[in-house]
């Protein structure tokens, strides 16, 4: 009896002992830029009281970006990193499909928390993701959801999450969550709902030759809005730039600010939904033990440099929002990072005592998140291919950034130098673009250099033409596989 008494009591002091593990709530939206929201754009008018109080209450980070994409579905390869922890070069899909590891979605997300004991649930938009890791959590719920009602939009995944801590409640499930609460917008279609579409002024609308007018209650011009994009950027006619309902090829004042404030009035909503989760979390006890998470899969230009989409490495759509709140992390802090969206799975398993998978090439931000450091890396690697080849790609140091363009087939050549403290929106005119100017030639060739050094370390199948061939063939059809021939 004795025995028995001291194995109980050293069970019930060993539970006392070991902390809970915390939860993960990751929030991602879809298509939204850090400059939308007011804590990294003052002169921005989205109101967002949620998400401004989770930044308030936790980190936010400056420099969080999405490595890149080889496709124009910019989100495809951008969720598979958010995924797997893996670089752009070496996912499942495009060109680094062949050396990836078989059955990587056995170390993303779903099974990673799964293993370790978690309950996981997702919910997200349907398709253009990693459908093979999606469906792995224990509960999933996917569907695309862009309307301007309750059931048709962002409302329906707040729903599928409160449903899900409504059951965790019922069942008494104490084990610690992870939540992959995806978002359908602000993605176009755009489509607002009634109320906040009349508070940013805009008007959800299907007919190019009929814009809507101008309204005071607008959200501004971005001020490096331009009518049109001075050169070819390798990819001028993909479906983002040409074909998005309430935009099209339009980049007129009235279209641009019709359609931000349809992207904010859609943002607005998020921020509500994101609002009732959190209040249920606070009214099961839980939201102190968790991890919140918000970010985008990557940003979108909606008018700035007279681009409409995706598929440019601008900081409007390279970079993403990234706010973090969570025990240990300090209210109100702030910090570069330089981090990639592939850093997230390491960051998830270090923050929650969970091994982070073999296939991992990401780098934990714990160090960050806890004040330790300002950044986990010193360069910034991007790229955009899904149009001519090379492409584009970018790199970044300090407050310095290269763009690189190039279309062999279209014998075209650009090339843009930025300062990002004196030029913060990448203002394109001479004296803003260095590129030039005989003074940063020096800075010039150093970024190029380090540009080259991170298409070697990162396996970049392609070269520019001024650059060394390094012995590599060039992925022949791009990022898709070679059509084969029809029978004769
Ligand atoms: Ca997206």
């Amino acid at each position: 009896m004795k025995k028995l008494f001291a194995l109980f009591a050293f069970v019930l002091l060993s539970q006392a002992a070991e902390p809970r593990k915390p939860n993960i709530l990751f929030i991602l939206t879809d298509d939204q830029a850090p400059f939308d929201f007011k804590f990294y754009n003052p002169q921005s008018t989205l109101d967002s009281p949620v998400i401004s109080a989770l930044a308030s209450g936790g980190m936010v980070l400056d420099a969080a970006h999405h490595m890149g994409s080889f496709t124009g579905a910019v989100c495809v390869p951008s969720r598979h990193m958010i995924l797997s922890g893996r670089t752009v070069w070496h996912l499942p899909t495009g060109p680094g499909a062949k050396t990836c590891p078989p059955n990587l979605e056995n170390n993303s997300i779903g099974p990673v928390f799964r293993r370790a004991g978690c309950a996981t649930m997702r919910t997200c938009k349907q398709g253009n993701s990693y459908p093979a890791a999606d469906k792995l959590f224990d509960v999933v719920h996917d569907a695309t959801k862009r309307g301007g009602t309750a059931e048709t939009g962002s409302a329906w995944h707040a729903e599928r999450v409160l449903d899900y801590l409504g059951e965790r409640q019922n069942k008494k499930d104490e084990r610690p969550f992870f939540i992959y609460f995806g978002l359908s917008h602000p993605h176009d279609v755009r489509d607002g709902t009634p109320e906040l579409l009349a508070k940013y002024g805009a008007t959800n609308h299907t007919d190019k030759n009929a814009p809507p007018a101008l309204h005071k209650l607008q959200p501004p011009l971005p001020p490096n809005w331009l009518p049109k994009h001075p050169f070819n950027n390798t990819n001028m006619n993909v479906r983002d730039e040409q074909s998005v309902s309430g935009v099209w090829g339009r980049r007129d004042e009235a279209t641009i600010r019709n359609e931000i404030g349809r992207q904010y009035a859609c943002s607005e909503n998020i921020d509500a939904q994101i609002g009732r989760v959190l209040a249920k979390l606070k009214e099961m006890g839980e939201l102190e033990n968790t991890y919140i998470f918000y970010t985008a899969d990557h940003g979108i230009a909606i008018g700035r440099h007279g681009l409409q989409g995706k598929q440019n490495l601008y900081e409007h759509t390279w970079r993403v929002p990234m706010i973090i709140k969570g025990p240990g992390i300090k209210p109100g802090s702030r910090a570069p990072g330089n981090i990639y969206l592939g850093d997230l799975l390491a960051t998830f398993c270090d923050l929650t005592g969970v091994p982070a998978p073999e296939t991992n090439e990401g780098t934990s931000f714990k160090p960050v998140l806890l004040g330790e450091k300002a950044t986990i890396r010193d360069t910034l690697y991007g790229v955009y291919n899904g149009g001519d080849k090379p492409g584009m790609r970018s790199v970044k140091q300090g407050d310095w950034k290269l763009i690189e363009y190039e279309s062999t087939t279209a014998g075209l050549r650009e090339t843009q130098l930025f300062h990002l403290k004196e030029n913060p929106h990448e203002l394109l005119t001479e004296p803003h673009n260095l590129a030039k100017n005989p003074k940063h030639a020096a800075k010039l060739g150093e970024m190029r250099a380090l540009l080259l050094a991170e298409m070697r370390r990162l396996n970049d199948p392609w070269r520019f033409s001024d650059q060394p061939a390094d012995g590599l063939t060039p992925p022949a059809h791009g990022s898709k596989p070679p059509k084969r021939k029809k029978k004769p």
